[in-house]
């Protein structure tokens, strides 16, 4: 995907023509949207193919199994229209490499909730370390500045796309700031009374973010 603003839309609306009202809406703030399994189980994979029409997609279905269901989830990913795959890595590198085999996967690393300290915070850096090679990028948390600038570092030259800008409390363009090449925003866009308002706006601070590393701040 090419890289404008550093935005990408977390499109967790469960509603099929309301996620492609808001994508349309928003599409020239938004280098991708990502959807996920409130999205699809509601509305069905077709909903994919449609946005796919309007932007690059990012299927996050979290995959998290044994390598052959792994090839099969990624598989109908791609079959619907899908760009992208985000994977879990903790279940190991055969799994993602099963995923990667079919589509390019963003794997996640750590997590931008609160619970991510219980379980997978402490082993982030190994997982990063071990599914990099055949990952297409990382996702690691805008929520937790020192472990995006560590999984950053073990990244090298693959994107890493950054969730909890916004609602779960990172600053936009914080997570660029800290080593990020994407931030994702869901509720504090498609939430908004008037999305495009609110990505307009974060994107001009994703953009600026990029735009100061670019100059070497
Ligand atoms: P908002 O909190 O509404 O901006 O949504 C965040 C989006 O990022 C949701 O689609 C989550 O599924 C996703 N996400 C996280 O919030 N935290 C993570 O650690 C990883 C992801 C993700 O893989 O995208």
């Amino acid at each position: 995907m090419e890289r404008r603003h550093g935005l990408i839309l977390a499109l967790d609306v469960e509603d099929g023509e309301r996620a492609l009202e808001v994508c349309a809406r928003v599409k020239e703030h938004v280098d991708a949207v990502k959807v996920g399994y409130p999205l699809v189980l509601r509305s069905g994979m077709e909903v994919v193919r449609r946005l796919a029409e309007l932007m690059p997609v990012i299927a996050d279905f979290k995959v998290a199994d044994v390598p052959h269901v792994c090839a099969a989830i990624a598989r109908i990913a791609r079959d619907a229209g899908a760009s992208y795959l985000i994977a879990h890595g903790f279940t190991g590198y055969e799994s993602v490499k099963a995923c990667a085999e079919v589509l390019p996967v963003f794997v996640v690393a750590d997590m931008s909730h609160p619970g991510a300290e219980e379980f997978i915070t402490p082993v982030s850096e190994r997982v990063a370390r071990r599914c990099v090679e055949v990952a297409a990028g990382i996702v690691a948390p805008a929520t937790r500045p020192e472990s995006l600038r560590r999984l950053r570092r073990i990244a090298g030259d693959k994107p890493v796309i950054s969730p909890g800008v916004g609602a779960q409390g990172a600053a936009p363009g914080s997570a660029i700031r800290a080593g990020a090449d994407y931030e994702i925003v869901g509720r504090a866009i498609y939430s908004a009374p008037r999305p495009e308002e609110a990505a307009r706006r974060i994107r001009s601070l994703t953009a600026a973010a990029l735009a100061e590393r670019g100059r070497g701040a």
